[in-house]
């Protein structure tokens, strides 16, 4: 098997899973990277190089509609040390500005480096001479380097979902230096912010001791590592497309009726983590409840929290929090069937997100770090009356493209308090006003963009690093 163009991501598109007769088969997981690469793979004869969960070992390349898949197994000792350890329980709170207190352990790292090492080997042997690979995301921050020096003919690109921070917290890290290295075996470095990409360069020019300039490092070999920003987002024509349907008016209706036709629904959806403020968020509606600002008759809160890397410890701990609280509330709140929150812990298809974007009055996005945060892009594509209200973290990336959002700091109680309050009331005039100016935003700048602005700037990179991919979807 050989491609153009290679995708190398810690998951595939889809997930190996076990039916209720034991046989095991493939299920699609669908999300916005999926839909933003599908098309250029295919134009591209690509290939996705990835784990789909489990510790099934050995598994064939499958096809997936049109799609060349190449799933990699991973051992027990590699999920607890690269995955759970290394990648989840290190880089994620590191890199989300110590939201909680990262563990640095030899053993994970190892882990990590040799998880990383197999990803490069695999993307060598089905890369095409002169072809494009790029890496997703903080699990794969090593294969760059370690591809490079398998294949020097290959361009490589390397995107980062998460934020990337300041030096001040990243020279924390004991592996710092391996890192920026890893990283650096990349022809474009793109980060969801300038900030980020920013502070990239600042720690290759202090840490590395290469010369740089602006978005550029100048390697001592001759060769030029660029670092630049790409905002992510959505499909957002499909989901405009999905939320203008029937069935998810109707289901919206249901909803809202099942929850016993309240004035007004917040709404919060979020995987279960502490970077996302689930917790803070909470509090701030439930102090507003108790201080006679909203009457539990007009008003509920529905929190869909989607478990989460379960296994790590500091999830099991948010979660039982969060179960406290909610509990705590709904004692102390709640009248007979009419909870303050109304609190579900589980995951949904689509469609029922729409249907849960299309019956909220008030979204509320409130995480402490966020690299971008695509449920509040979500909720701006299916409101397309353009009403409804959306409250959003400063430190979601999204804050800096919806500006029109009542934008909060979630570490500030009251100040949060007041803007939930504001969006609450907010008479239809106002809310128009701010979500016309966000839907033009979020269907400009949506995922086929991000994609093809990528791919766009790969085709840039001189031509002794391979052959171009052409970067248009239609392509
Ligand atoms: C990382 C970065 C960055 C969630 N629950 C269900 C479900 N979802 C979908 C949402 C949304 C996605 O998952 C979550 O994306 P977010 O951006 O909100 O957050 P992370 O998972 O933390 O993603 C983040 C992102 O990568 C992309 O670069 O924006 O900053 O942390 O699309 O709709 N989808 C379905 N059922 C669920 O129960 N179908």
């Amino acid at each position: 098997m050989q491609a153009d163009l290679v995708i190398v991501a810690n998951r595939l598109p889809v997930d190996r899973v076990e039916l209720a007769d034991g046989t095991r088969t493939w299920r699609r997981s669908p999300g916005g990277l999926v839909t933003a690469l599908e098309p250029v793979l295919r134009a591209n004869d690509g290939v996705w190089i990835g784990w789909p969960g489990g510790t099934e070992q050995d598994l064939a390349p499958l096809e997936d509609d049109g799609m060349r898949l190449l799933p990699m197994s991973m051992t027990p000792e590699e999920i607890e040390g690269h995955y759970e350890g290394f990648s989840n329980a290190t880089i994620w709170p590191l890199y989300h500005d110590l939201v909680a207190k990262p563990a640095f352990h030899r053993e994970w790292w190892d882990s990590y480096r040799d998880v990383n090492r197999r990803f490069a080997e695999k993307a060598a042997e089905v890369a095409a001479e002169g072809g494009t690979v790029w890496i997703q995301d903080y699990q794969l921050q090593l294969v760059p380097e370690m591809l490079r020096e398998l294949r020097p003919d290959l361009r490589i690109g390397f995107y980062l979902h998460i934020p990337f921070p300041p030096a001040e917290l990243f020279q924390q890290l004991p592996w710092r230096r391996q890192i920026l290295e890893g990283l650096l075996g990349a022809d474009l470095v793109g980060f969801q912010l300038p900030g980020a990409a920013q502070n990239f360069i600042r720690l290759v020019r202090q840490r590395v001791g290469h010369k740089t300039h602006r978005d550029l490092v100048y390697l001592p070999d001759g060769r030029t590592v660029k670092a630049a920003a790409f905002p992510i987002s959505i499909d957002a024509a499909g989901f405009e497309e999905l939320a203008r349907s029937e069935s998810v008016n109707a289901r919206a209706k249901e909803i809202r009726e099942a929850l016993g036709n309240p004035r007004k629904i917040f709404l919060g959806v979020d995987r279960l983590d502490y970077t996302k403020g689930i917790y803070a968020r909470l509090r701030a509606f439930s102090e507003l409840m108790r201080d006679d600002h909203i009457d539990v008759d007009d008003a509920v809160f529905v929190q869909v929290a989607v478990p989460s890397r379960e296994r790590v410890e500091q999830y099991r701990v948010l979660r039982d929090e969060i179960d406290r609280l909610v509990g705590r509330i709904n004692g102390d709140l709640g009248r007979i069937g009419r909870p303050a929150v109304s609190y579900l812990h589980s995951s949904y298809p689509r469609e029922e997100m729409a249907a849960l974007y299309r019956a909220a009055d008030v979204m509320v996005v409130t995480p402490y770090r966020d690299g971008m945060n695509l449920v509040c892009k979500e909720y701006v594509a299916c409101r397309y009356e353009n009403d409804g209200a959306l409250v959003l973290s400063e430190f979601a990336g999204a804050a800096d493209e919806l500006r029109q959002a009542w934008l909060v700091n979630p570490y500030d109680l009251n100040g949060m308090k007041s803007a939930l309050l504001e969006a609450y009331q907010a008479d239809h005039r106002e809310q128009t006003r701010r979500m016309k100016a966000m839907r033009k935003t979020v269907a400009t700048n949506d995922i086929d963009a991000w994609a093809s602005s990528f791919l766009t700037e790969m085709a840039n990179v001189p031509a002794e690093h391979g052959k171009q991919v052409r970067p248009l979807t239609e392509a």
